[in-house]
């Protein structure tokens, strides 16, 4: 039933919709698509539904029609996400709105993209000084490990220049495939001669098997090759740069289309999570993503989920734009996301984000790498360039070395020793204190350092106690609920407490004592009254601390209180733990907290 009637919709139909991106503010997303997902893997309600069949709709298809539903435990397979593109002019967001409420329905949502965040910087400029590597003593690390050759690193973005001389030797080589014979030997038929990765978006939306940047009108935007250069080009020898993933290997995705750019040539990246779910399917076991947007979604959550599940750590840049707003994916559950720096560790004179998001801090500016070769910029080998992309690349490059120190650490346990590692670098941030996660990240410490035990709050979620509006309001008591999972090593006697500065706030249930060892969790409820008084949508920012003997660390999250109920616009619960918190965002796709949207 489902296939025919997917095939009529298919035939009713001849023109192919037309998609581009458009943006609402900074949130952008491709135009005349929906993305759904089903329970029970039952899409034909929504084909059968008004709401289908009055968008003309154009074709569906799965996302990963390649997965197994008995892959992974129920949370996390992917075999229910379609992609719905339809004729009719009506904005994606509302399409989706009306589809979510169609029985059986899990999520319905716009299809992102997201933009690279690097800044160009002059091209002409080369130098042989890579002050990042010295910074965060890169060379003492290389004396415990310089990568192991199985580690590899996915280059999720905007192509990569694989026959570059000071790349080629460290780019993944598919073994499972042969080569040029238009087969797909490992794949399920989905990914033919796929030897050194993937090209989702080739020229025009057409996939391919050479993930190389397309052609830039200018010589100057060729982020991806840049960014692969930094985690892992070739390292002593004798040519180029060095690259702090020394021996990893690089497997280049490319999620870009080169017909679909923005003003400065830069393609936008439309396919970053279907590249993601490619490299964890592929075995990598770190995924680098210099790209991002200010758009929460499901499905991207969702194929965060399952990447980790298949045993690799998402790295990503915090953005480029000087704001604490929740970017992602770096904001995203289980994501490591890194903050940028300048060359003397702070943020101050430039554009990084900062805030509850950020994990590590890593240098970003004036970044030395790789560049994609041709005639328009005399083929130049090197670039230097700076952003949170610059500095993304370099924690990815880490987590290879790590890995290769620590190869039974789970994903989490990766991002956990590199982040308990980093330095404090608030004496040279004055302002930003608890704003950029534990600090700049340091190779050497991450590779020596084995005794802290390493605290996250995870699934936080605040009940309110009152008269069931789902507002906090004046008056009101309101639980606090959290799973608090200890990744590193044990810790004894471990002080857990929830705290604020906020005077209309008063902590009523607020710290308990627990002993946790490696990777144990344990759950248990705080509990707050908001005073009598109390300003309208006022933020409360809430620090939960953990202390036990020489370990000390913290995490933040914040919310709103007194809302104004006719206001749904403004009732946005604005909630981040860091990334390795899960919290609910009381927004359109995700509804976790608060009233959600009627
Ligand atoms: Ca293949
Ligand atoms: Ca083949
Ligand atoms: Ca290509
Ligand atoms: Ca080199």
């Amino acid at each position: 039933m489902k296939k025919l009637l997917v095939f009529f919709i298919l035939i009713a139909f001849t023109v192919l919709a037309q998609t581009q991106v458009i943006n609402k503010g900074n949130v952008y997303y491709l135009s005349n698509t929906v993305m759904v997902k089903v329970a029970d893997n039952n899409i034909d309600n929504v084909l059968q539904s008004k709401v289908v069949q009055q968008i003309k709709p154009d074709k569906i298809e799965k996302v990963f029609p390649n997965q197994s539903t008995a892959l992974y435990k129920s949370g996390n397979t992917l075999n229910n996400i379609y992609k719905l593109n339809y004729f009719s002019d009506e904005n994606p967001f509302d399409v989706a709105s009306k589809i979510k409420k169609i029985p059986g329905v899990v999520w319905a949502e716009p299809k992102y993209v997201k933009r690279v965040t690097y800044l160009p910087n002059d091209p002409l400029y080369t130098s042989n000084q890579q002050k990042n590597l010295e910074r965060i003593l890169a060379s003492a690390a290389w004396e415990i490990s310089k990568g192991d050759t199985n580690v590899v690193i996915a280059i999720v973005d905007t192509g990569v220049d694989w026959k570059h001389p000071d790349l080629m030797a460290n780019i993944f080589v598919n073994r499972n495939e042969i080569a040029n014979n238009g087969v797909d030997e490992d794949d399920g038929g989905f990914y033919p001669d796929d030897i050194y990765g993937w090209d989702f978006g080739g020229l025009n939306g057409t996939p391919d098997n050479d993930p190389i940047e397309d052609p830039s009108k200018t010589g100057y935007s060729y982020h991806g090759t840049h960014v692969a250069g930094i985690a892992g080009a070739v390292t002593n020898n004798n040519i180029g740069i060095a690259s702090i993933g020394f021996n990893c290997r690089i497997l280049p995705v490319k999620v870009s289309r080169s017909d679909v750019r923005d003003a400065n040539d830069n393609p936008y990246v439309v396919y970053g999570f279907e590249g993601i779910v490619y490299a964890a399917d592929k075995g990598a076991k770190v995924i680098n993503c210099s790209w991002g947007g200010y758009s929460y979604s499901s499905y991207e959550q969702d194929v965060i989920n399952y990447a980790t599940a298949k045993g690799a750590l998402i790295v990503a840049a915090g953005g480029n734009d000087a704001s604490d707003q929740l970017f992602y994916p770096a904001s995203y559950d289980g994501v490591l996301s890194v903050g940028w720096l300048n060359t003397t560790d702070d943020t101050k004179s430039f554009a990084g984000n900062y805030g509850f998001g950020i994990d590590v801090m890593s240098p970003g500016t004036m970044i030395l790498s790789t560049w994609r070769t041709d005639a328009i910029n005399n083929n130049l080998l090197y670039s230097i360039i700076n952003g949170s992309s610059m500095a993304s690349p370099l924690v990815a490059g880490l987590a290879g070395l790590v890995y290769s120190k620590f190869p039974s650490y789970t994903p989490l346990q990766i991002a956990e020793q590199i982040r308990i590692t980093a330095d404090n670098v608030d004496a040279q941030n004055p302002g930003y204190e608890m704003l950029l996660g534990r600090g700049r990240i340091n190779a050497y410490r991450a590779l020596t350092e084995s005794g802290s035990p390493s605290v996250r709050a995870s699934d936080v979620r605040l009940t309110e106690i009152g008269n069931g509006n789902g507002i906090y309001q004046s008056g009101e008591t309101v639980e606090v609920s959290a799973d608090f999972t200890n990744y590193l090593a044990a810790a004894n006697n471990l002080n857990i407490s929830l705290t604020t500065d906020d005077p209309w706030i008063n902590i009523t249930q607020g710290a308990f004592n627990v002993s946790l060892g490696t990777l144990q969790t344990v759950s248990n409820k705080f509990r707050f009254t908001i005073k009598t008084g109390s300003p309208i949508d006022h933020t409360v920012v809430f620090v939960m601390r953990f202390n036990s003997s020489g370990y000390s660390d913290f995490q933040l999250f914040s919310i709103k209180i007194n809302i104004p109920l006719e206001t749904h616009s403004t009732s946005k619960i604005q909630m981040s733990v860091t990334s390795k918190g899960a919290l609910g965002f009381n927004d359109y796709s995700s509804n976790k907290e608060g009233i959600g949207f009627k």
